[in-house]
């Protein structure tokens, strides 16, 4: 068991950290470790975000409620909710909360949409060293709470399509990117941004199936990541991420599909060339670097023409851009 302890290169020792925070992390991360253990895994082959969805998968929240990862006192304590941006409104319904926290795709967890709350208890997210590096005049490595106490934090609602034709509105707590973008001056060769998660095998079992190149990553163009709608995003429904939606600090990308989102960051590279991505590494047809939310392109194996809102099951049309053709199409044309 003691190496479930260990923590991922860079972090503080336990004794450097907020002692409370500590003690109470483990005593939740060893009850976690149980739980989990308890839940067994079955890993999988490549299905989930590369599988339709089933039609009927709708199903209720598990009856066992998951806490809310309680925040050591930090550079955001306090912060949350934040005062809502009404800019931001994408005029449908706001998602019901038990539903969207109890669907997430986190494959470092299990394929299971259901399954990750429960299992993603186990990781640790104070303190969370996030590492922003490459073509910069200014690196810096910070913890997540202190990156997110860069600018003022807000809350926007967003409208948010997977590429498994599933979709949701909700309140993200963040900011532009493009603050932290600005912080650490990229040079003029940074043309792109990568972007990667934690590679803590020990905390998340579907890691364990070496067949998916771990651990995830992402990126952007620049002029993507320097758009104000893509959002440094700490929070959730007013409070910090829990685990199951990226705890601590993940980008939104609302004009993209899900999976340009990526959770649980650990690392912000700015390089030169386009990076590769944990999903064109695996299928490069089926998720291409750009991957902009388009109706009119069916994925190869489904139409994209359609979105069941997983809350209420209504199947609407599919917007191009996600809804957001008005503030990012001039990026494409
Ligand atoms: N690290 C990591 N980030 C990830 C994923 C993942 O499996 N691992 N899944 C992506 C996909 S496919 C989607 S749809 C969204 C889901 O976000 P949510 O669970 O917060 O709703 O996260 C994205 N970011
Ligand atoms: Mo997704």
């Amino acid at each position: 068991m003691a190496n479930l302890l260990i923590r991922p290169d860079g972090y503080l020792p336990e004794r450097a950290a907020t002692p409370e925070a500590v003690f109470l992390n483990r005593r939740r991360f060893l009850k976690a470790s149980g739980l989990a253990v308890a839940a067994g895994w079955s890993g999988g082959a490549l299905t989930g975000c590369n599988g339709h969805e089933e039609p009927a998968a709708q199903a209720p929240p598990p009856a066992t409620a998951v806490k809310d990862a309680t925040p050591a006192k930090n550079a955001t304590a306090g912060a949350y909710p934040a005062r809502r941006n009404p800019g931001f409104d994408p005029g449908a319904q706001v998602t019901d909360e038990k539903v969207a926290t109890h669907y997430n795709n986190f494959y470092e967890f299990t394929l299971d949409k259901q399954g990750v709350a429960r299992l993603a208890q186990r990781m640790v997210t104070t303190p969370w060293p996030v590492e922003v590096s490459g073509l910069v005049e200014k690196p810096l490595t910070l913890d997540a709470q202190e990156w997110l106490a860069l600018a003022p934090l807000e809350e926007r609602v967003y409208r948010f399509r997977c590429v498994e034709a599933w979709s949701m509105v909700v309140p993200w707590t963040g900011f532009p990117l493009a603050r932290l973008i600005e912080k650490v001056q990229p040079k003029p060769e940074a043309k792109f941004i990568r972007f990667e998660t934690f590679g803590m095998k020990d905390w998340a079992p579907g890691m364990r199936d070496a067949s998916y190149p771990w651990p995830y990553f992402e990126g952007l163009r620049m002029d993507e990541a320097m758009h104000p709608l893509t959002l440094l995003t700490g929070g959730i429904y007013g409070k910090p991420l829990p685990n199951q939606h990226g705890a601590p600090l993940r980008i939104v990308v609302p004009w993209k599909y899900g999976y340009k989102s990526i959770k649980s960051i650990v690392k912000i590279q700015f390089v030169a060339t386009q990076p590769k991505t944990f999903w064109e590494t695996l299928l490069p047809r089926e998720y291409p670097f750009e991957s902009n939310v388009n109706p009119a392109v069916p994925h190869p194996r489904w139409s994209q023409a359609t979105e069941r809102v997983i809350d209420t099951g209504d199947r609407v049309k599919t917007q191009l851009y996600n809804g957001y053709g008005n503030q990012v199409a001039k990026l494409y044309s």
